[in-house]
């Protein structure tokens, strides 16, 4: 039977603490790991032709760790993005960052808008980076934009206001390190998603776990498939 690959992935990146301090390492090393796995996945995802790939890096909740935990968590995304405009452009990839932007530094915001506009005209997947981001704070501030426009209150115009307007709801939600929770990631978006999760650590995720994911997700579609 044929494999379907589904448009809309999205995954919570856990687990790089615990890669690191397991083999008596920093954290800071499993934060850096668990980028270069970032990257490797984006290229497979965009391989597989898969459209839309979230991922959740961070939630407002993180600003908890140890100062230099979170120093060193403030500059990856800078690095991250300096990395990717020079690579992603001609890789055919599309990066969009979703969250609060107000707060960050200007330097970052500025980046952001770089690579987001560098990029904007590739036709390939889609990254779409969740910083800074909840997922309730997400449906709040749709609802008060909602509120303030002349439309009707429904789930359709709702959407219209949701930092993923445009883009489809997602297919199927990876969740790395044995935590069995959505933790405020993409709440309204994941409604009807299928929901997978791996004890691998999000370091050690490569290509054969991304495949036992997308397997998983072809049995239950092929199971759901006549009644859909
Ligand atoms: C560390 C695995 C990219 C998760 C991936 C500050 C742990 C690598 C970003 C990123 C992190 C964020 C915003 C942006 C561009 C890139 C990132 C954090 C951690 C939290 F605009 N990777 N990444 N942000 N890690």
């Amino acid at each position: 039977m044929k494999k379907k690959i589904p448009t809309h992935i999205a995954i919570i990146m856990d687990g790089n603490g615990r890669w690191a301090q397991k083999r008596g390492l920093p954290r800071n090393f499993g934060h850096r790991k668990g980028a270069e796995t970032l990257l490797k996945t984006v290229r497979y995802a965009n391989k597989l032709g898969i459209k839309y790939l979230t991922v959740y890096a961070f939630s407002t909740e993180n600003w908890k760790r140890p100062k230099e935990e979170v120093e060193y968590l403030m500059n990856l995304p800078f690095q991250f993005l300096e990395r990717t405009n020079k690579e992603f452009k001609n890789e055919n990839i599309k990066i969009k960052i979703i969250g609060t932007k107000n707060k960050l530094p200007e330097k970052l915001i500025n980046k952001i808008i770089e690579v987001e506009k560098n990029t904007e005209n590739n036709t390939g997947l889609n990254l779409i980076i969740a910083f800074n981001y909840g997922g309730k704070e997400e449906i709040v501030s749709a609802v008060k934009r909602l509120t303030q426009s002349n439309l009707e209150i429904n789930e359709e115009n709702l959407e219209k206001f949701l930092y993923t307007e445009n883009i489809p709801n997602v297919d199927l939600l990876i969740r790395t390190s044995g935590e069995y929770r959505i933790s405020n990631f993409l709440l309204w978006q994941t409604a009807y998603s299928e929901l997978y999760f791996t004890d691998v650590l999000w370091p050690d995720f490569n290509k054969k776990c991304f495949d036992d994911a997308l397997n998983e997700y072809n049995k239950r579609e092929r199971r759901f498939g006549g009644l859909k």
